[in-house]
C-alpha cells in the first residue's frame, strides 16, 4: 500500500520514537498476532453449559404451538426455554434502543425470517443444536410486508399488532430544515434535478460473531456477563432496569472484539437468554451465534430509499438540497442512536456547500426484516446523508456540464465562514476544504486523468473519474442535546499514577480493533511525558472502569479522548503544588515542559512527573488541600461534536463487454484535526476504504417475496478481499477541532462514509457514453451491464 503524506502534523514529534503523538506501533499488536487474544469464544467457566437458538423459518407468522418434549429427553440437554417461560418471567419482551420494545423469543408472532423461537441449554454446543430439530413448533403463516414502498399501503397486514392501538406500520415521521423556505428557493432556481437514491440493505459483518457467557451466582446474586459489546456500561444499566438484579450486582466485560462496525451496539435477545439460561440452570452458559445468525438476525444497516432533489443557478451555485426519505427500519424499532434524532445524524445531507435552504422528511416504517438499521460505520447515518448529497451533487454537474470537482470547489462553505451553522440546525465547529479538495487532485493527477479517459473514449474503453467530498458529524454527545434511553452522552477518564512514575487510565470507551490501548497512552503521554510503554489503558470492563457511553459513531476520540486529555491536565496541576512544595517555591512560579515542572528561569530546578509522583506518595509534607497521591478523575461532557471531513477520488475501469468494475485507484485525503496515531488513523482509512469497495460493488442484505433472507451466508453476501482493492493512495490535512481539548476528531468511520459516492460517482462517469446518469448500488456485473443496455434494475 502506497502512503503518501502531504501536510507537515504540527502535534507530532519525533515521528518514529514518539512520547505522545505519532506512528507508535500497536500495543495490543504482541497479543494478537500471537493469537494470544481473549475473544468471547475464549472464555471457558467451570462447569459452563451452552445454549443454541431456534430460529423462525418464515417472515410473518402466528405462533400456534411448541412441543419440547423430545428436546427436553436429549440426554445432554438441560433446559429449553419457550416464549411463554419468559413470560412468566416478565422477559418476554424487552424494550429497545429506540423506545420501541423486541420480542426476546416469540410469543403471538413471527415478524421476521431468524427470529428467536426458543432457546436450549446443553452440556455442550453440538447436543444443544441437535435438540433444536427436536423442537415441534407450529406456525399459521401470514401474508408478509418485504417491500418498505407498500408498508404503508391500505390494508398492508400490520406486523406490530403487539401494540396496542396500531393499525399500520409507521413507526415515525421525522423532518428539519424549512419546507417553505426551501420550496421558494425550488421554485425560483434556474436549474433542478431530482433522482430516486436506494442504499440498499447491507449488514457490518464483523469477524467475529456475536456472542455471551452468562454467570449469575445464586448466592450473593451477582450476575457476569461477557459479552461482545462496544458499550458495556449503557448495557448493564439496561439490564438492571429490564431484568431488575440491582445494577452494583451486575458486572459487564467486554473482551478483546473482533470487530464491531456497529453490530454490537444492541442488546440482542441471545444475550439475554443467556442470562436466564445461567439462572435457570445455577451454571455459566455461553452462547456464540454462527454466521448465518449473524447475517440475519443482528443489525444490519441504512435500507433507505430517498428522493433527492437539488436546486442550482445556471452558473452552477447550488442554492438547496431537499429530500423524502423511506427508512426500512425491519420489524423492531431498534436502531442504536440518540433518543432525540429518528434518522440518527442523516440532516447533515446539506454536505460541505454553503446552502440557503434545506429540508428532509423521514418516514420509518416496519417491514417483515430483521431489526437495526445504525451500524456500519455509518457515524449515525451520515452514510446516507453523504451519499444522497454527493450524487445530486454529480447529477447536478452532469446536469449542467460542469466538472465535478469544479462545481464542488465553487460551492464550499469558506474557511472564514466557520463556525457555520447549517440549515438544519448542525453548528460545524472547523473547516477548510479547498486545501483538502486540491491536495487530492494533486495527488490524482486529475487533469492528467481526464484526459487519458478521454482518450480512451475514443478508443470505446470505459474509464470513470468519481469524486466525492464529504463533511461528518461525530463524538456525541452534548449531554443536553444527546442521549440513549436517558444515559447522556458524557464519558468518564480516571488516571493513576503509581509511586514510581507508572500510569494506569481507565476509559469508559471500548476498542473493538481501533487500537484505544495505544492511542489513548498517547494522548496521556503527550500530556505528562510520561513514555507510553509505561502506561496502561484499562477498558472493557464495569467493574474497573468509570461510567461512560461506549464506542460508536467514532465518539471514543472526540468525548473520550478529551476526557484523557483533561483527567491528564488535572494530574498536571496537582502535581505543580507537589513540586512547588519539593522545590520550596510558589507553583504560580512554575513552568511545564514535557515530563516536568521547573522554576521559570532556572530550568535546571525542577522535578519530573516520576520524582513527583514519589514524592506525592511518600513522607513530605503535602500542601494544604493535596491528598497523598497523584491520581484524578473527569467526566468529560463536549460542548459540540466534531466535524471531519475528506475529499475522495476513484479511477474506476469498466469491462464494456461482462460490466465488471474494477478500482484502479483510489485516493483519500482526510482531515480529522490533530493526529494522534498516523500509523493507526491510515488502518481505520483503509479499512473504511475496504468497506466502500463492498458496499458500492458486492455487498446486499436481499430478501425474495416471501421474506426469505437471501444473503444468509458468505457465498452470497459478498465482502470484498485484498484482491478486489487497490493500493490506497492517502493524504491529510490538519483542521484541529477549537473546542476539543488536543484538537482531534473521530476517523474511524470516515472513508466508509466517503468512499460509496466516489466508487458510484465513477462508475456513472464511466458509463456517460451509454447515457446513464445514475445507478443504485451494488454495481455488480449483471447490473451494470443492465444499466448499459438501458435497464437500471432496482435492488
Ligand atoms: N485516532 C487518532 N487521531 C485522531 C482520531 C482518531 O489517532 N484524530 C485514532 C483513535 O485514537 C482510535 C482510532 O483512531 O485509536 C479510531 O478513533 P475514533 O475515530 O475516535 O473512533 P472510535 O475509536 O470511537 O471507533 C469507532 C469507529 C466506529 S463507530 C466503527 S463502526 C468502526 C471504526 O471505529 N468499527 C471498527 N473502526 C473500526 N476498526 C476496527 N478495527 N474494528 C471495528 O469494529
Ligand atoms: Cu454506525 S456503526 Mo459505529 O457507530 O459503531
Amino acid at each position: 500500500t502506497t502512503v503518501q503524506e502531504h501536510a507537515p502534523n504540527p502535534a507530532a514529534g519525533d515521528p518514529n520514537r514518539p512520547i505522545g503523538f505519532g506512528r507508535l506501533q500497536r500495543k495490543e499488536d504482541p497479543r494478537f498476532v500471537r493469537g494470544k487474544g481473549t475473544y468471547i469464544d475464549d472464555i471457558v467457566l467451570p462447569g459452563m453449559l451452552h445454549g443454541a437458538i431456534l430460529r423462525a423459518p418464515v417472515a410473518h407468522a402466528r405462533l400456534v404451538s411448541i412441543d419440547t418434549t423430545e428436546a427436553l429427553a436429549h440426554p445432554k440437554v438441560l433446559a429449553v426455554i419457550t416464549g411463554k417461560d419468559l413470560q412468566a418471567l416478565n422477559l418476554a419482551w424487552a424494550p429497545t434502543l429506540s423506545a420501541d420494545v423486541q420480542a426476546v423469543l416469540v410469543t403471538d408472532k413471527v415478524r421476521f425470517q431468524g427470529q428467536e423461537v426458543a432457546f436450549v441449554v446443553a452440556e455442550d454446543r453440538y447436543a444443544a443444536r441437535d435438540a433444536l430439530e427436536l423442537i415441534d413448533v407450529e406456525y399459521d403463516t401470514l401474508p408478509p410486508v418485504i417491500d418498505a414502498r407498500r408498508a404503508l399501503d391500505p390494508g398492508a397486514p400490520v406486523i406490530r399488532d403487539d401494540i396496542e392501538g396500531r393499525t399500520d406500520n409507521r413507526i415515525f415521521d421525522w423532518e428539519i430544515g424549512d419546507a417553505a423556505e426551501t420550496e421558494a428557493v425550488f421554485a425560483a432556481a434556474d436549474v433542478v434535478v431530482a433522482q430516486e437514491i436506494v442504499y440498499p440493505r447491507v449488514h457490518p459483518a464483523p469477524m467475529e460473531t456475536c456472542g455471551a457467557v452468562a454467570d449469575f451466582d445464586p448466592i450473593d446474586g451477582n450476575l457476569t456477563l461477557y459479552e461482545t459489546t462496544q458499550a458495556p456500561h449503557a448495557h448493564r444499566t439496561l439490564y438492571a432496569i429490564v431484568a431488575g438484579i440491582p445494577e452494583h450486582k451486575i458486572r459487564i466485560v467486554s473482551p478483546d472484539i473482533g470487530g464491531g462496525f456497529g453490530n454490537k451496539v444492541g442488546i440482542y435477545p441471545g444475550y439475554i437468554l443467556a442470562v436466564v439460561g445461567s439462572i435457570v440452570t445455577g451454571k455459566p452458559v455461553k452462547w456464540v451465534e454462527d454466521r448465518s445468525e449473524n447475517l440475519m438476525s443482528t443489525s444490519f444497516a441504512r435500507d433507505y430509499i430517498m428522493q433527492g432533489e437539488i436546486a442550482a443557478t445556471k452558473e452552477g451555485k447550488i442554492l438547496a438540497v431537499r429530500t423524502n426519505v423511506l427508512a426500512d427500519h425491519g420489524a423492531f424499532n431498534a436502531t442504536a442512536q440518540p433518543t432525540k434524532t429518528p434518522a440518527g445524524f442523516f440532516s447533515i445531507f446539506t454536505g460541505s456547500y454553503d446552502l440557503e435552504a434545506a429540508y428532509c422528511k423521514v418516514t420509518g416504517v416496519y417491514t417483515n426484516k430483521a431489526p437495526g438499521g445504525v451500524a456500519y460505520a455509518c457515524s449515525f447515518r451520515v452514510t446516507e446523508a453523504v451519499y444522497l448529497v454527493e450524487r445530486m451533487v454529480d447529477i447536478l454537474a452532469r446536469k449542467l456540464e460542469m466538472d465535478p470537482a469544479e462545481l464542488r470547489l465553487k460551492n464550499f462553505i469558506k474557511p472564514e465562514q466557520f463556525p457555520y451553522a447549517n440549515k438544519t440546525g448542525w453548528v460545524y465547529d472547523s473547516g477548510n476544504y479547498e486545501p483538502a479538495m486540491r491536495l487530492s487532485m494533486q495527488i490524482a493527477g486529475y487533469e492528467d486523468l481526464r484526459r487519458e479517459q478521454l482518450e480512451k473514449r475514443e478508443r470505446g474503453e470505459l474509464m470513470g473519474i468519481g469524486v466525492s467530498f464529504f463533511t461528518e458529524t461525530v463524538g456525541a454527545g452534548p449531554r443536553k442535546h444527546f442521549d440513549i434511553v436517558g444515559l447522556g452522552m458524557a464519558d468518564g477518564a480516571e488516571l493513576r499514577i503509581h509511586p514510581t512514575g507508572k500510569a494506569v487510565v481507565r476509559i469508559s470507551v471500548q476498542s473493538q480493533g481501533q487500537g484505544h490501548e495505544t492511542t489513548f497512552a498517547q494522548i496521556v503521554a503527550e500530556e505528562l511525558g510520561i513514555p507510553p510503554e509505561s502506561i496502561d489503558v484499562v477498558h472493557g470492563d464495569t467493574d474497573q472502569t468509570p461510567f461512560g457511553l461506549g464506542t460508536y459513531g467514532s465518539r471514543s476520540t472526540p468525548v473520550s479522548g478529551g476526557a484523557v486529555a483533561l483527567v491528564a491536565r488535572k494530574v498536571r496541576e496537582k502535581a505543580k503544588f507537589i513540586a512547588a512544595a519539593m522545590l520550596e517555591t510558589r507553583p504560580e512560579d512554575l513552568e511545564w515542559e514535557k515530563g516536568r515542572w521547573f522554576v521559570k528561569g532556572d530550568p535546571s530546578a525542577g522535578k519530573t512527573i516520576e520524582e513527583i509522583a514519589m514524592a506525592a506518595h511518600g513522607t513530605m509534607t503535602l500542601p494544604e488541600g493535596i491528598d497523598g497521591n497523584l491520581d484524578a478523575e473527569v467526566t468529560y461532557d463536549p460542548p459540540n461534536l466534531t466535524f471531519p471531513f475528506g475529499a475522495y477520488i476513484c479511477v474506476v475501469d469498466v469491462d464494456a463487454g461482462t460490466g465488471h468494475v474494477k478500482v484502479r485507484r483510489f485516493i483519500a485525503v482526510d482531515d480529522c484535526g490533530t493526529r494522534i496515531n498516523p500509523m493507526i488513523i491510515e488502518g481505520q482509512v483503509h479499512g473504511g476504504l475496504t468497506d466502500g469497495v463492498g458496499m458500492a460493488l458486492m455487498e446486499i442484505i436481499a430478501f425474495d417475496e416471501d421474506g426469505n433472507c437471501l444473503s444468509g451466508s458468505f457465498m452470497e453476501y459478498l465482502i470484498p478481499t485484498a484482491m478486489e482493492v487497490p493500493d490506497w493512495e492517502t493524504g491529510f490535512t490538519v483542521t484541529p477541532s477549537p473546542h476539543h481539548p488536543i484538537g482531534a476528531k473521530g476517523i474511524g468511520e470516515s472513508a466508509t462514509v466517503g468512499s460509496p459516492p466516489a466508487i458510484v460517482n465513477a462508475i456513472v462517469d464511466a458509463l456517460t457514453p451509454y447515457g446513464v446518469t445514475h445507478m443504485d448500488m451494488p454495481c455488480t456485473p449483471a447490473r451494470v451491464w443492465e444499466a448499459m443496455q438501458g435497464r437500471a434494475r432496482p435492488p
